[in-house]
């Protein structure tokens, strides 16, 4: 509110030709794209190697174990193997759904859809030992909120 009322009070004046300013405002303009523009790049840059679906290439000889999804729970192995390159075979028998594997510190490592009919492989590779949480990321139905899984990783 205070930005609003400074810049109503330092725009009174007489009126200025468009000439005058738009050449600084272009100017302005381009070194605020460059700016996002490098800033995105760099981002993107730092980001890559949290990718999660860099082990896809260890897939063909990986062990595959079957997760489902239906309103409103996941059926899928109790315990999965640490620092192993697995698949998670993923599928849905009612509507879609989102599968979003948590960490023990609470950090998103892996996500797929989850569809009837179809069977999406998730490659993934458990890096910390401990209680893995597996939540539900595409509206479902009225219980979406409360379907969650969970699983151990030893
Ligand atoms: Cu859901």
């Amino acid at each position: 509110m205070s930005a609003l009322v400074a810049v109503a009070l330092t725009a009174r004046g007489p009126a200025v030709e468009q000439s005058a300013v738009q050449k600084p405002g272009y100017r302005l303009r381009t070194v605020w794209f460059r700016g996002l523009g490098a800033v995105a790049i760099v981002a993107f840059v730092l980001s890559l190697p949290a990718f999660p679906y860099r082990h896809r290439s260890q897939a063909a000889e990986a062990q595959h174990h079957p997760v489902t999804a239906l309103q409103f729970a996941f059926v899928m192995p109790p315990v999965l193997p640490f620092d192993t390159p697995i698949v998670l075979d993923v599928t849905a028998t009612d509507v879609n759904h989102g599968i979003g594997i948590y960490d023990p510190d609470g950090r998103i490592i892996a996500q797929v859809q989850a569809m009837p009919g179809y069977t999406n492989p998730l490659p993934v590779v458990f890096k910390k030992p401990g209680q893995y949480v597996v939540l539900c990321m595409e509206y479902c139905g009225i219980a979406h909120h409360i379907m969650r899984g969970s699983f151990e990783v030893r």
